[in-house]
């Protein structure tokens, strides 16, 4: 399935059904009192977050999402029907934005989490409820309120906890497919991921960590250039950044001049993204040249660097090992927090 995580629907709730004129009508009663019913409120358009939906696909085929009206209200005091709410199901993760004017309505981490996107609208009063001691026999009535409308923009942002990061052919998506169940594809060409892959790393029976494979990074990435702008996005909620530098990179560039590179774009894009910690990484060191390299790296930055080959598997549980000791290190200084911030 093609991978969308960005969608933008219209919807609208059901508006609300006609308060109702009526008067009582028997026989032998002259004078019957009003007995028009109140409409019925109209469906809501609510979106939740189902586990288990993993992309936003489905949404993409359908555009105007419409909430079912309330019936009018009857004669005999009868209130019209309530329409049906109308639930869109999207993945945990999913963030909401009205497209207008760009405020998030809600993000929807938790699974089963959902928000009212769009209100049903009232119904109105028949004419009973507006009988009073001086006035028994009210023709007014309310019409039904028209359900909320607006354009939605639905936006997934994947949930991992470590980010790769790194220039196009980095060795990102073997590294991905090395250390998780994934298969992403592998090829010797620059831009081979077009969409982000996540993969799941087991680090022992009672740890794993999400780890995200996005498409490579260039200089201008910042700016729109090439295609991996368009997923910082989702490696700005990771929490730890695997920053992959080749050894023998293809261009004239050396490899620190690649990691500086890289480090200028994520500061570019967003200084919250830049800060965040970082396990820079040697690949491909089955290559030759990796000693120099390192010594390099570990003069310039004044702290270890990870040496791994996914040929000879140089490296890979080590990094496997520190990673899973960064994060833990993170949550102790600073706890995830139980409750999300309201955003609407
Ligand atoms: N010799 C050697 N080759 C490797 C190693 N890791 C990856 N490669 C090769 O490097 C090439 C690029 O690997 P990918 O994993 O596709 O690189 P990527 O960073 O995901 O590239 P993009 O998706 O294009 O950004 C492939 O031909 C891999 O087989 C390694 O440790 N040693
Ligand atoms: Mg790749």
């Amino acid at each position: 399935m093609q991978f969308v995580d960005r969608v933008e629907i219209y919807v609208k709730g059901g508006d609300g059904g006609n308060g109702c004129l009526s008067f009582r009508r028997e026989k032998f009663v002259p004078r019957g009192g009003p007995d028009g019913g109140d409409g019925g409120h109209g469906g809501h358009i609510i979106v939740r977050a189902i586990p288990g939906t993993n992309s936003l696909a489905g949404l993409s085929k359908k555009r105007h999402w419409l909430a079912e009206n309330g019936r009018a209200g009857q004669g005999k005091k009868k209130t019209g029907r309530k329409g049906e709410d109308l639930v869109i199901e999207v993945p945990p993760g999913t963030q909401i934005r009205d497209r207008e004017h760009g405020f998030v309505l809600k993000d929807l981490t938790d699974p089963h989490s959902e928000v009212i996107v769009a209100r049903g609208g009232k119904g109105g009063k028949g004419n009973t409820a507006f009988a009073t001691a001086t006035n028994q026999t009210p023709r007014q009535f309310e019409k039904g309120q028209p359900g909320e409308e607006r354009s939605i923009v639905l936006e997934l942002k994947l949930i991992a906890d470590v980010g790769l990061i790194g220039l196009p052919n980095a060795g990102k998506s073997t590294l991905l497919s090395r250390l998780s169940k994934a298969h992403p594809e592998i090829a010797d060409y620059p831009f081979t991921t077009k969409y982000p892959n996540l993969g799941l790393c087991r680090v022992d029976i009672d740890r794993e960590f999400v780890i995200a494979d996005i498409p490579g990074l260039i200089e201008g990435a910042h700016e729109g250039v090439g295609l991996g702008h368009e997923f910082l996005r989702h490696v700005e909620r990771t929490r730890l950044l695997l920053h992959l530098v080749e050894c023998q990179p293809t261009g004239d560039a050396t490899p620190f001049e690649n990691f500086q590179t890289i480090r200028h774009e994520l500061s570019e894009y967003s200084p919250k993204l830049a800060a965040r910690r970082e396990i820079v990484i040697l690949t491909k060191t089955d290559l030759g040249n990796a000693d120099e390299i390192e010594r390099e790296f570990t003069d310039q930055l004044g702290r270890p660097v990870v040496r791994i080959s996914a040929v000879t598997g140089e490296g890979l549980k080590q990094l496997v090992e520190k990673a899973a000791a960064e994060l833990v290190a993170m949550e102790e200084e600073d706890p995830p927090s139980t409750t999300e911030p309201s955003s609407g």
